[in-house]
């Protein structure tokens, strides 16, 4: 074949209807592993404000740069006994009624965070549990109708994943069970440490008990649960993140602090084992 033949308008014609043929193709492919809207999601709070996150109240909840996990600025959320406190930042993605896009895969939804309670804080004493984090399962109308919660237990300061249900008219549909540490000793929150938080969820299929929640507490698994109903009969999918400081609890007092959110798709840890890559035997 001579390089003239190459130039001959049919077959150009029909190469390019090749080249069309194997780039719609890649297209496809590419969507079809395209990755939920909006991940993965990371905030280390290095710009030195919100901005990565879609809003919430934060009248105590501020960025510091007088400590953090990574690099250095971190959040602080200050506590004073006698009062409430509201503090909170949202993150909207896949499809929640706000982002309207892609749904987290099937394959299930990693959240990382550090958490620091400062020492002498005063979890309440008129209160069962602290909130860290939460994710929620949202409707189509932007309603909570499954939540996963990070909490500590106040009377203990164990980590405890509490798994709430919520109705369409939103009132509350009850808590479902299960979720306590139950691998070796109950992990505690160290105060004045920071604690690395690592949470798996992969939704159940609707109607059948086969969701997966995992949560390892600095690098130790302490749930490992394979049967939990997740969304139960729905089919409502992952869809905000909050890292949550709402304490209706005035007996609670002292500083909480966030750093280093990943949340996404693939386990943020993995990429830490690569293939060895291949070594090139010499030659010479
Ligand atoms: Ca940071």
């Amino acid at each position: 074949m001579t390089r003239e033949s190459l130039r001959l308008p049919l077959r150009d014609s029909f190469m390019g209807k090749i080249a069309v043929i194997l780039a719609s193709s890649l297209v496809f492919a590419a969507q079809a592993l395209a990755a939920a809207t909006g991940l993965p999601f990371r905030s280390d709070f290095e710009n030195n404000n919100f901005d990565e996150w879609d809003g919430g109240p934060d009248e105590t909840m501020t960025i510091t740069s007088q400590q953090a996990s990574s690099g250095r600025y971190s959040v602080q959320a200050v506590m004073t006994r006698g009062q409430p406190t509201d503090n909170y930042k949202d993150y909207v993605f896949g499809d929640h009624p706000r982002v309207r896009g892609t749904p987290v895969s099937s394959s299930g939804l990693w959240l990382a965070y550090d958490s620091k309670f400062d020492e002498g804080f005063q979890f309440g004493r008129n209160s069962a549990v602290h909130k860290s984090a939460i994710i929620n399962f949202e409707d189509e109308n932007g309603r909570r109708r499954y939540q996963i919660i990070v909490n500590v237990f106040n009377s203990t300061g164990e980590y405890f994943l509490e798994h709430l249900k919520w109705n369409a008219d939103r009132s509350f549909g009850g808590a479902l069970n299960g979720l306590e540490q139950h691998i070796g000793t109950p992990a505690k929150v160290r105060l004045g440490q920071w604690d690395r938080i690592k949470l798996f969820i992969k939704p159940n299929t609707p109607g059948r008990a086969d969701g997966i929640v995992r949560l390892w507490i600095n690098g130790e698994l302490k749930v490992d649960r394979n049967n939990v109903p997740l969304r139960e009969g729905t089919n409502y999918n992952p869809n905000k993140l909050i890292m949550s400081n709402y304490v209706t609890d005035t007996t609670t007092s002292g500083i909480q602090r966030w750093d280093n959110f990943y949340l996404g798709e693939t386990d943020p840890d993995a990429s830490t084992v690569r293939p060895r890559p291949p070594v090139l035997e010499s030659v010479e």
